[in-house]
């Protein structure tokens, strides 16, 4: 009798879960959730949060390397907007109930997976320009959507966070504009980085629908308000254009327009190499959780000394209320 009106009140509550959801109304961290749903976004928001913040590596190969001042201070800006990134969101994914030590823990021992597009090297500085155009332009394309994401800290980390990208994808076009237009070499670099990058970018949307193990629940629970490949195929269409007034050859020989879907048809994207990337063999997994792993532990003494000192005030303000 008591587990009949237990499942009773649970039906009841995913309902009303469900219609305000429907209505468009945010969830907030201290409403009522299915644990399904919260476990979901923990999943989805802290790979997000992961992907900024290793995100910083392959960028950060060129810091020192930018070929002039201005270039260094823009890209040090960049770099420096995906860590605040990783912070929103993992602020946002502490709502829920787990650590950021917690997420941590789950990045550096694979438990956790992050955007597989920065287990590639970045070889030339035409690297640099293709990953702010294509793979901002990519994240970009998905987070707009997210911005109207169900959970509310999520949705508002991504309103703050697409500003930025927008500033990210036009600093990685104007190096591509600058190469493209440059002396042979440049262009050559520039085509080389798109050729490179282009196919790894498509990947960023995650596998085909039918294939995504998480689309069906998120879709219905609003998490993700657009699948991967209608995310790709935008991705896909904007990108020509882009690519022909650089001037640089598209990589997919199958690029089509279709007249009757309105849309450009494409090529197959290598899901083999998709899987081995995501599965941890990709060509750096294992140098970027390294350098994660080495960098979290040589920044140990500044989390103990913020744990001093904030325990150091909380006994001042004890005391002075005795
Ligand atoms: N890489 O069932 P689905 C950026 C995993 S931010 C690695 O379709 P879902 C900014 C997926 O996690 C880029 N793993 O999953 C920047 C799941 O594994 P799990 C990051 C992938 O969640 C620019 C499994 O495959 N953006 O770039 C990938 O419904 C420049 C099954 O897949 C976000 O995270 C992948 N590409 O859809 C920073 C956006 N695709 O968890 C620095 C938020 C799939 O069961 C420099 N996330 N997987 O072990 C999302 O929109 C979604 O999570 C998707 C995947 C679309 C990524």
């Amino acid at each position: 009798m008591k587990k009949l009106r237990q499942e009773a009140q649970e039906k009841a509550l995913l309902e009303a879960f469900q219609q305000k959801i429907d209505r468009e109304e945010k969830i907030e961290p201290k409403d009522w959730m299915p644990e399904a749903y919260r476990q979901n976004l923990i999943r989805q928001i802290s790979q997000h949060a992961h992907s900024e913040v290793i995100g910083e590596q392959p960028e950060g190969n060129w810091i020192t390397r930018a070929p002039s001042l201005r270039r260094k201070a823009v890209l040090l800006a960049k770099v420096q907007d995906e860590a605040g990134h990783g912070l929103y969101l993992y602020s946002s994914a502490e709502t829920l109930g787990i650590s950021r030590a917690e997420m941590i823990e789950a990045l550096q021992t694979g438990k956790a997976k992050y955007a597989s597009i920065f287990n590639y090297p970045t070889q030339t500085w035409g690297d640099i320009g293709a990953i702010g155009w294509l793979v901002d332009g990519a994240a970009i394309c998905n987070q707009v959507s997210l911005q109207r994401t169900s959970y509310g800290p999520y949705s508002r980390a991504m309103i703050r966070i697409c500003k930025e990208e927008s500033f990210h994808q036009r600093q990685g076009y104007q190096i591509m504009l600058a190469l493209a237009n440059g002396s042979d070499a440049q262009r050559q670099m520039a085509q080389d980085s798109l050729n490179r990058f282009y196919w790894p970018s498509l990947m960023m949307f995650g596998p085909h629908d039918a294939e995504s193990a998480h689309s069906a629940r998120s879709m219905q629970w609003k998490i993700k308000r657009e699948t991967n490949d209608s995310l790709r195929q935008k991705f896909i269409d904007q990108t020509v254009q882009q690519i022909e007034f650089l001037g640089l050859e598209h990589p997919d020989k199958a690029i089509k327009w279709n007249e009757e879907r309105d849309h450009y048809d494409s090529g197959e994207i290598d899901w083999e190499e998709f899987y081995n990337v995501i599965n941890g063999n990709g060509h750096c997994n294992r140098q970027r959780i390294q350098h994660h792993v080495n960098a979290h532990e040589e920044g140990a003494w500044v989390r103990d000394a913020q744990n001093a000192y904030a325990e150091k005030v909380k006994q001042r303000q004890q005391h002075a209320v005795a």
